[in-house]
């Protein structure tokens, strides 16, 4: 059975987000909510086809994509930074490499007993964040 990311997953732990907002260049006053915030994750999976909407009552992140394709990714109402994002299976994580103006920046996915993990990774710096199904 591959792996299924489908579901509603909410936020529950969020470790060093304030590292990595840090190094994408996100302002103080914006850092202070984003902190406070307890995202929960839509995701629909078919096959290799993504549909990932991160949101929360500041702003929300919609995030379509197929595995192993290629694809501009504008980061609106985030860093908004344009780059290009690949994503491929690592076995049964679902890796994700933006190359742009900052380096070494991606995020992993993957299932662990009940829970979603995410790691945010970009420069020096990684945040881990866990969710849990709604
Ligand atoms: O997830 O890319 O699931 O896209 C990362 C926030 C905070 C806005 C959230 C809004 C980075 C202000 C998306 C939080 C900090 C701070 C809810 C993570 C930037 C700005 C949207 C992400 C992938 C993998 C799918």
């Amino acid at each position: 059975m591959p792996v299924d990311f489908s579901g509603t997953w909410n936020l529950v732990s969020n470790d060093n987000f304030e590292g990595y907002m840090v190094a994408l260049g996100i302002d103080f006053a914006t850092r202070k909510i984003a902190k406070m915030l307890k995202p929960q994750k839509v995701i629909k999976q078919d096959g290799d086809s993504f549909y990932i909407h991160t949101t929360s009552t500041f702003r929300d992140y919609l995030l379509e994509f197929k595995v192993g394709e290629e694809f501009e990714e504008d980061n609106k109402g985030l860093d908004n930074r344009k780059c290009k994002s690949l994503v491929t299976w690592e076995n049964d994580k679902l890796v994700c490499v933006q190359t742009g103006e900052k380096k070494n920046r991606g995020w992993t996915h993957w299932l662990e007993g009940d829970d979603l993990h995410l790691e945010l990774r970009c420069e020096n710096q990684v945040c881990r964040q866990v969710f849990k199904r709604a």
